[in-house]
């Protein structure tokens, strides 16, 4: 039998669904073999006390993401992955942003030059697709699904983003016919823009009115709506960053009705409401995101969908833009209406402490269940498994050792981002990843940063399993019949 470069010992390992004691040996970045007593390697470690967990795969994260605002995500490829790593993640799918009037193609060339030498765990690309033109949908969209691009996000708001409804229909089509993953962003743009004006017609322009101005039926209309087309093409979809109890009754009725309808939360549902972003002044633009935090009812409704299956995946939405920043939260000045604020907040780093420490250790969730939200669905779900999100023979040797009863206080000043804040200071987490391991090599160790920048390899996906369509049949294949 061939030396292990490094073996894992005596560890308790969350593997195939199951909780099982047993060592781990690791030769040339792959997992070659499980047991329960297996011999030295060059190296060992002594996993007595650690959990060990597949590396997480953030399955939606924007690094280092052009804008067109002025502003500036404060995450690179280096300061996101290594903020990602240092919360236990090992695989990160940042976006490739189509910007409109301009092809993927140099979408996806200029987003490789910014990863270009920087990270220190391995990334996939989706693709953000804004302007399907018939050479997109023809040409370029297929030539990059098989190039190892097979996800793709689409917008129903966002003025530089959103899609139309005929737009929508072409891209999903699309999809179907080759095979990729559709992820939406499901809120109604003019119910957003009737609102807003209105909001500030009546000088409300504060922070904490962001909330009032994508209520959850404006989540609900827009979710309802692409599970309908989602139908009407027979293609599976991915509805991101579900906020609430309406739209996640909207994909209840879908996932009833036999359709492939999948959803992906995040932290901010289940840690933030509509308060924090009422703090006083200006803090709660640390807090704009969209959809937004709701309530403590719609935060339960979160963790029983985690919990029942609604939801297949977990991911962080990091979008990282600094709050004490000209480009970043204060682009358009610390005073500015809630509208010229920049959508998002980081939490790379502390989405599975959250997680683990709210879910397992609070008994909402099981380890398994952590396990797949976290890694192994959202490997399923990119075309990335069973290389990434399982603790398997064969599989790339991506682990993290946590210790689940450390008690963390989150503060910013113990992150890795770039951004000057987390919008979960002060939290207390029981359990955090201490040592990361990616393809075999320790990224990180009791604190300390051991990877170099441009370690992390770029991925490839294959078409996801999860994206076949219920019919094996072409939609079109002079029967039109099976659409009425
Ligand atoms: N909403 C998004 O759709 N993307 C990034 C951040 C956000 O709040
Ligand atoms: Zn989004
Ligand atoms: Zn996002």
């Amino acid at each position: 039998m061939t030396e292990f470069d490094l073996t894992i010992r005596g560890a308790t390992v969350v593997a195939g669904g199951d909780v099982v004691a047993c060592d781990i040996g690791i030769h040339d970045g792959r997992i070659q073999a499980l047991a329960e007593h297996l011999p030295a390697g060059r190296r060992d470690i002594d996993g007595r006390g650690r959990l060990v967990l597949p590396g997480g795969v953030d399955g939606h994260c924007h690094f280092d993401q052009p804008t067109m605002d002025g502003s500036r995500m404060a995450d690179d490829f280096l300061t996101g992955t290594r903020s990602a790593a240092f919360g236990g993640t090992t695989t990160v799918i940042p976006f490739a942003c189509q910007m409109k009037g301009r092809g993927l193609r140099a979408a996806v060339d200029d987003y490789h030059l910014r990863a270009a030498g920087k990270a220190v765990i391995d990334y996939a690309f989706h693709l953000i697709v804004s302007d399907p033109t018939p050479e997109v949908l023809a040409n370029e969209l297929p030539a990059l699904i098989d190039e190892g691009y097979t996800s793709f996000k689409i917008y129903t708001t966002y003025d530089d983003l959103k899609l139309d409804d005929r737009q929508i229909l072409d891209v999903l089509s699309v999809a179907r016919d080759h095979g990729a993953m559709v992820m939406v962003h499901a809120e109604n743009a003019d119910c957003i823009a009737w609102l807003t004006e209105r909001l500030e017609g009546q000088g409300k322009t504060a922070p904490g009115y962001h909330a009032a101005s994508r209520p959850a039926v404006v989540e609900r209309e827009a979710t309802h709506r692409v599970i309908a087309f989602s139908e009407l093409v027979d293609v599976p979809i991915l509805i991101v960053h579900v906020s609430g109890a309406d739209a996640m009754r909207q994909i209840r009725w879908g996932q009833d009705r036999g359709l492939r309808i999948y959803a992906e939360t995040c932290p901010q549902y289940l840690f933030l409401t509509a308060d924090n972003l009422a703090a006083p002044g200006f803090e709660g633009a640390k807090c704009i995101c969209s959809p937004p935090p709701r309530d403590a009812g719609n935060q339960q409704a979160i963790w029983d969908g985690l919990a029942g299956g609604v939801f297949q995946i977990f991911s962080s939405d990091h979008a990282p833009f600094r709050y004490a920043d000209p480009q970043g939260k204060q682009v358009h000045g610390e005073k500015a209406a809630f509208r010229y604020v920049p959508n998002g907040i980081p939490g790379v780093e502390t989405r599975l402490p959250l997680l683990f420490s709210g879910g397992v250790r609070e008994g909402r969730i099981s380890l398994p269940q952590f396990v797949e939200l976290t890694a192994t669905n959202p490997a399923k779900m990119y075309g990335l498994y069973p290389r990434k999100g399982t603790i398997a023979v064969g599989a790339d040797a991506d682990l993290a050792l946590w210790d689940p009863q450390v008690e963390v206080v989150i503060s910013n000043d113990k992150l890795h981002h770039a951004v000057d804040y987390t919008p979960y200071e002060g939290i207390t987490v029981h359990g955090w990843p201490m040592t990361v391991i990616s393809r075999g090599e320790v990224v990180c160790d009791g604190g300390e940063l051991l990877a170099q920048p441009g370690q992390g390899r770029f991925l490839r996906c294959g078409l996801p399993r999860p994206a076949m369509p219920k019919s094996a049949r072409p939609l079109f294949d002079g029967d039109l019949g099976r659409l009425f």
